[in-house]
């Protein structure tokens, strides 16, 4: 009864919806639908008041919108809380309703949304929590507030509508959101994946977190398979992904253990982004026999036997880091180019911290045929030369040498002061450094932060944000 008297003195006070029902001297009858509702926000917002509706599924209001005044406190938590028993009309029982509640400060300004779905019962109160936090900025690419999905764009029809909600009949994964139809799309685990590559009907393969702790085999498939972050393959040997027979794989967001990737056949493509692929005791990527490779945003580090070895077909590379791999008994330190087309590309890559086992060989990348590569930072590679000469770099940061490598061109061989994870640090000489007049280089970093920032674009994968 306490609650109820309470409850009715805040109605009254708050001269709610004709629908919400009135109730004299604490007493109330068995029709209602009963709401309590409890509203948390930090308290430093400095709301004043709190717009309250309620929706159902199809758009139309399940009672009046109203106004909850926020009395002022004298409370130093950081969180403030307000708790609001609601009696509502006894037609809303089992109807699944949407209650959003709205932040706004003294200036008019809306600085907080939350909202929560719930269904009610006749005669009875049903708890309900609505967190308020700062509203979305739809098209950012984070989902924030009352946002389900942010796809880095207000255009509404590619899965994430205008407002950054799920539209019907799609699917989104991850953040920035990346969207499907939802007829095509199947969302897996580490039980169910073998049946949904065997399922050509499915292109696309949202994979849950979780360890795969199986080899991916992907012939003459053709599929998209992105992971959630904490998606983990791992191979106790041998290959961890083999990508062949002309499939035409996309894949993103994987971590990759234990064995390497390769990508062999003509026809065959590979289409590889955010994939984090080490430590293995063999190559991490091996790219041959005429199939194509696009890497971006990725990591490759620590393979016995060599970062990348792209022998023999087109590829385009950019925004990757590969690191610590190779070592005495390699032939291969960080990156080994044996053959380009035309088209391939090596650009805005950080390849530091690899060995090599035999001197001939360029420690951090050999090219064994011109390459013709740009803005890529090499740095610190041990048992050979940084980079050698048929790989033409340009607007690169190279070094160090030990003996005077010459003429450098438009490259630098300064300490390109980095960060553990190969960042660039705050007065890098890498900071734009590097050359973008032809438009090749990317236009993202490998954080997916945008390029080219400040003057220039940076050297490597990392573009610091010119505040
Ligand atoms: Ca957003
Ligand atoms: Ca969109
Ligand atoms: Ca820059």
């Amino acid at each position: 009864m306490r609650r109820e008297r309470h409850a009715a003195r805040l109605i009254a006070a708050l001269t709610l919806s004709t629908q919400l029902v009135a109730c004299s001297g604490g007493e109330t009858t068995a029709n209602y639908c009963g709401l309590d509702l409890d509203i948390t926000w930090v308290r430093a917002l400095e709301l004043v008041n709190m717009p309250l509706s309620g929706k159902f599924d199809d758009g139309s209001e399940a009672f009046s919108p109203t106004v909850l005044e926020v009395e002022a406190s004298t409370s130093t938590s950081v969180i403030a809380r307000r708790n609001l028993p609601l009696f509502l009309d006894d037609e809303l029982a089992l109807k699944r309703m949407v209650v959003t509640v709205e932040g706004r400060n003294a200036a008019g300004g809306l600085v907080a949304v939350g909202s929560s779905t719930v269904s009610l019962f006749v005669g009875s109160f049903v708890a309900l929590t609505v967190d308020l936090f700062a509203p979305g900025v739809c098209g950012n690419g984070s989902i924030e507030g009352t946002e389900t999905c942010d796809d880095n764009n207000t255009a509404a029809g590619d899965g994430c509508a205008d407002t950054c909600t799920l539209e019907q009949d799609w699917l989104c994964i991850n953040t920035p959101s990346v969207c499907f139809p939802e007829d095509n799309t199947a969302v897996v685990g580490p039980a169910s994946l073998a049946g949904a590559l065997a399922d050509t009907s499915k292109a696309v393969l949202f994979l849950g977190a979780g360890r795969y702790n199986m080899s991916l085999q992907l012939s003459a498939r053709s599929v998209t398979i992105i992971g959630v972050p904490g998606t983990i393959f791992e191979v106790s040997a041998g290959v961890a992904i083999n990508i062949s027979s002309g499939a035409v794989v996309t894949l993103s967001g994987l971590t990759v253990r234990g064995g390497g990737i390769q990508i062999e056949g003509a026809g065959t493509s590979a289409q590889m982004s955010k994939m984090t692929i080490g430590p293995s005791d063999g190559t991490g990527i091996t790219l041959s026999d005429g199939a194509a490779l696009r890497l971006s945003e990725s990591r490759v580090f620590n393979h016995e036997l060599g970062g990348l070895l792209l022998d023999g077909g087109n590829y385009r590379v950019e925004n990757v880091i590969v690191q610590a791999n190779g070592g005495a008994g390699s032939s291969i330190g960080g990156v080994r180019i044996v053959s380009t087309t035309g088209t391939s590309r090596f650009v805005n890559n950080t390849v530091a911290e690899n060995l090599v086992g035999t001197a001939s060989t360029a420690a951090g990348v050999h090219c064994v045929e011109a390459a013709g590569l740009k803005n890529n930072l090499v740095w610190a590679n041990f048992g050979g030369a940084p980079i050698s000469a048929l790989c033409d770099a340009e607007h690169s940061n190279l070094g160090p040498y030990e003996e005077d490598p010459g003429p450098l061109g438009t490259n630098l061989s300064m300490d390109p002061r980095l960060s553990p994870d190969l960042h660039l640090l705050p007065g890098s000489p890498c900071i734009d450094a590097g050359d973008d007049t032809d438009g090749t280089a990317p236009g993202i970093d490998i954080d997916g932060e945008p390029r080219p920032q400040g003057d220039a674009i940076d050297i490597g994968a990392d573009e610091v944000s010119a505040q």
